[in-house]
């Protein structure tokens, strides 16, 4: 960590500005050596206020720059670093890093700047897997919850219950050592690992809307020939993916685009109409339709409504009325003569809507919205990532297993090893209890530069 470290923290491409971040204990000495002000002052250090300077080497000018200090540990970092807001030519960029490079600083490896704010206790690992999730977050989901995480509230949680059952198992282990101090040890320490069991499960509860914050909605689009699915996809996306046609069985292959509903990033299949048909082809589309019906999450069961339900209708109403299913009344700008009630005996929730104007498509979105509400969950902040996911699983069945131990009358030393687990686990999240290796691994998914 004693090295002073640089990097390009803006994308690599031209840009009206880029981004150099410094940080190390050199940092301040090192721009000492290459900055100048316009009237030839030299560079000084505010904490937290930009000014104009001019980087140069050996007197010849590179460039100018806004730079701003942070003196550590007010700082990301937790160290000194400064950062220059340099022109967004990568040519000025480069050579300014080089500069850099000459007077002693070390091009950063990725994530390294978040790694050390790490090291140095200003970030813990749930906030600094946060952290990624908000640079790649796709939907307003995954945004607010990698923000709610990155104020740390639910590591605060998670904290706790790690410190309260750290501090359990030393009393149990007190236990071992001076039996006659406590007469019953179950009913002494029962109630708490009850109650922490039980906020883990809530925390596990939550992990489910945290996976589908991560990894989206699956929805697939069923109907038969012609009801309008690929006009109904692309009315979703908003530009022109399927091919719309007014000849059946038009779509054969499946087609797979990603899309924003309700708060959702979602997975939309457009897939071949669902008929009986001699066509070879045809069938094979058919299955492969089935096949992505049954993997989605979610259904969209299109009819067409300006025609009677047919075989084929029918067939499809019986396959796909699931509670969780949307059937989607299409073609209302036309005269209506779908059995609409026979559909709602079958469907929960049916919306009616024009695929070709757009009319309804509104409801669509509002349906995905309140059926997979994950506002207040992403506000609160829950776990997404999958190892942390493993973990707190691990944590709570360990704490549960300590639980029926000591209710059984298993000795304390036995029931410590569950706890011992549980608080491991809790540990590996937080980034209490993580080996080096864990560590590395997580910063480097970082871009260069964070
Ligand atoms: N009037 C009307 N026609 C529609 C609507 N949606 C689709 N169509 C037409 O129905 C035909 C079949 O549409 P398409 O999206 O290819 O259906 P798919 O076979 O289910 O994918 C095309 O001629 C579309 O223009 C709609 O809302 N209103
Ligand atoms: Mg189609």
């Amino acid at each position: 960590m004693s090295q002073t470290i640089c990097a390009i923290s803006t994308a690599p491409a031209t840009a009206a500005l880029g981004i150099i971040r410094i940080s190390g204990r050199e940092t301040f000495s090192i721009l000492e050596g290459i900055l100048k002000k316009k009237n030839g002052a030299p560079f000084t250090v505010v904490h937290g206020k930009a000014a104009l300077y001019r980087i140069e080497e050996d007197g010849a000018p590179l460039d100018e720059a806004m730079v701003t200090c942070f003196l550590g540990p007010r700082s990301y970092t937790g160290e000194d670093t400064a950062e220059l807001c340099c022109h967004g030519g990568l040519f000025v960029l480069q050579s300014v890093m080089e500069l850099l490079v000459r007077r002693g600083c070390a091009p950063a490896g990725p994530g390294e700047f978040s790694k050390r704010a790490y090291l140095n206790g200003k970030l813990d690992l749930v906030s600094a897997k946060a952290v990624i999730e908000l640079i790649e977050a796709t939907s307003k989901a995954q945004q607010k919850n990698a923000l709610s995480r990155m104020e740390g509230t639910l590591s605060r949680k998670i904290n706790r219950l790690y410190e309260r059952l750290v501090d359990l198992n030393t009393e149990l282990m007190a236990y071992v050592d001076f039996p006659e101090e406590i007469d019953e040890p179950a009913e002494e320490y029962l109630p708490a690992l009850e109650e922490i069991a039980e906020e883990l499960s809530a925390l596990v509860e939550g992990t489910k809307t945290g996976r589908l914050i991560r990894e989206g909605l699956s929805i697939a689009i069923v109907g038969a020939p012609n009801v309008g699915k690929s006009t109904l996809m692309n009315q979703l996306l908003g530009y022109e993916r399927s091919i719309v046609s007014a000849i059946p069985g038009t779509t054969r292959d499946m087609v797979r685009e990603g899309c924003r509903l309700g708060d959702l990033t979602c997975h939309l299949s457009d897939t071949a109409g669902m008929r009986s048909t001699a066509d070879p082809i045809e069938q094979q589309g058919i299955s492969i339709a089935r096949k992505e019906a049954e993997a989605a999450r979610v259904v969209f069961a299109v009819f067409d409504g300006s025609r009677p339900l047919n075989e084929d209708d029918r067939q499809l109403i019986l396959s796909y009325a699931d509670a969780q299913n949307l059937a989607i009344i299409n073609k209302a700008d036309l005269p209506q003569l779908i059995d609409e009630e026979y559909i709602s005996k079958h469907y929960k929730h049916i919306v009616k809507i024009s695929a070709q104007n757009g009319a309804g498509c509104a409801l669509i979105d509002e349906w995905v919205r309140t059926q997979y509400s994950v506002e207040d969950a992403a506000a609160e902040g829950v776990l997404t990532d999958p190892l942390q996911l493993a973990d707190l699983l691990a944590a709570k069945n360990a704490v549960q297993a300590a639980a029926a131990g000591l209710a059984q009358g298993f000795t304390p030393d036995l029931v410590s090893i569950d706890l011992t687990e549980a608080a491991s686990h809790l540990g590996g999240i937080t980034g209490q209890e993580v080996t080096d290796e864990m560590i590395d691994r997580i910063f480097s998914r970082f871009c260069v530069g964070k």
